[in-house]
């Protein structure tokens, strides 16, 4: 399987590439998405280290002058009717100049050091001709220091998102509780266009939907102002807290390479960790909850976001969550397909895109994170299992953790991505 999967894979990110960046998938997703950019450049990298180098270039070269990196960076020759909510309801020009390019003002997971210094590797000689890092360096410390400057709403030293959409995983059953606080605008002032590409079952709810539009709304029509009295939505996401402490694992290595100091960075990371475990670890549940500002209270679910901090390096609960992949609500020993949901939950939806279905991204950051923590075993388990289903299903958005069955888009970017990544690893 392993050259034609290769192929087949490399022919996907080929088809998506716009010439500066690639877009997760031609219909449903035709601009170009933040967190998708960094996977894959993961993947890209073995095809391309040129073009990988490329894709992160073009979404740092959206980033904002307050540091943020938009979640989304539009196509301005793609039509605007082509996906909802496009730049005239984000209208970035406000904040950022006309000259800037058109892009939303939410954020997503920061997993772009850990991309950049993956991508660097690929091919040095290329990286140091073309001055790779020493021009992303500064821009990535912008991007570090608006989260854990501007974005630090609790007192708990965690970055906090506002919606969503910036976690990733968006319509998470994690975010019921703190979502159900927000009041949607109903259905018909406005137009979705994802139902026009995928099936609605397999997607958010009207009312989910509403919601999101109803917090997007409102943090552009208070000039995307970070202040938590304006946010109806605060969280403290495990995923994203423990990516920032991965990235910046990466950003010492990358400080080193570049010439700068890499201490600040070692004493982030070590900080990050300290909070991450301190304010979001449940010992009794062996994982990680998210945490709601607002309420003060833990947000308890099933979510798989609860074990990704395992992409810590040194995470002193690493065992305790490994053992929660392994139990019955996860089975990763057994399956290796990680589900985005608790499986014994009642809440899990096999196909309800982020409400149980399986995601190779995180899939892969899994696999890293139990590498990290010599849990090399389960590791090769769920990088074949992951290969096995792209192999089985195509590249499809995400799969059934029960069947393997492929849902949502065809040729997916990230899934291809990280498939060509898994292969090009040693098996454990
Ligand atoms: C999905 O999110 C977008 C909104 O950002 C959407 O539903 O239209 C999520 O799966 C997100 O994680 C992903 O980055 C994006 C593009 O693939 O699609």
């Amino acid at each position: 399987m392993t050259a034609a999967l290769h192929r087949r894979a490399g022919h996907v990110l080929l088809a998506n590439w716009r010439g500066q960046s690639t877009v997760p998938a031609a219909g449903l997703y035709p601009h170009q998405w933040s967190w998708d950019s960094a996977f894959i450049a993961l993947g890209l990298r073995h095809l391309s280290p040129l073009r990988a180098q490329r894709e992160l270039e073009a979404l740092f070269g959206a980033q904002w002058p307050d540091g943020r990196v938009p979640h989304i960076v539009f196509d301005r020759i793609v039509p605007a009717v082509a996906y909802f909510p496009g730049p005239e309801f984000w209208r970035s020009e406000r904040e950022t100049g006309p000259r800037h390019p058109a892009t939303s003002g939410l954020i997503q997971p920061p997993v772009h050091a850990l991309a950049a210094w993956k991508t660097f590797l690929a091919d040095p000689g290329l990286a140091r001709t073309r001055g790779f890092l020493p021009r992303l360096y500064p821009r990535l410390r912008a991007w570090h220091a608006y989260l854990t400057g501007r974005r630090a709403f609790g007192s708990r030293g965690l970055v906090s998102i506002v919606h969503p959409w910036e976690s990733g995983m968006d319509n998470s059953p994690a975010w019921d509780v703190p979502l159900s606080r927000v009041r949607p605008v109903p259905p018909d002032r406005f137009t979705r266009r994802d139902l026009g590409h995928a099936r609605e079952a397999e997607r958010p709810t009207d009312d989910d939907y509403g919601r999101y539009v109803r917090l997007a709304a409102a943090y552009r029509d208070h000039g995307y102002a970070d202040e938590l009295s304006r946010h109806a939505f605060a969280v403290e996401d495990p995923l994203t807290n423990a990516l920032l402490a991965a990235s910046e694992q990466a950003m010492s290595e990358i400080a080193a390479e570049v010439g700068a100091d890499p201490e600040p960075h070692a004493a982030e990371l070590e900080r990050l960790r300290e909070a991450l475990v301190n304010g979001l670890f449940d010992g009794g549940d062996g994982v990680f909850h998210a945490h709601d500002v607002h309420s003060g209270l833990p947000l308890r679910s099933g979510s798989i976001a609860g074990l990704t901090p395992l992409v810590v390096p040194g995470l002193p609960v690493a065992d305790a969550v490994v053992k929660t992949a392994l139990g019955d609500r996860f089975r990763l020993g057994e399956t290796g397909l990680p589900p985005s949901f608790d499986l014994t939950d009642p809440l899990f939806e096999a196909h309800r895109y982020w409400r149980g279905a399986v995601w190779f991204n995180i899939g892969w950051l899994l696999w890293h994170g139990l590498r990290l923590h010599g849990a090399t075993e389960v590791a090769a388990t769920v990088r074949n299992a992951l290969l096995t289903a792209a192999d089985n299903a195509g590249f499809r958005e995400y799969v059934d953790p029960l069947t393997g069955s492929g849902h949502g888009v065809r040729d997916f970017s990230w899934t291809a991505a990280v498939v060509l990544d898994l292969l090009t690893q040693r098996a454990n």
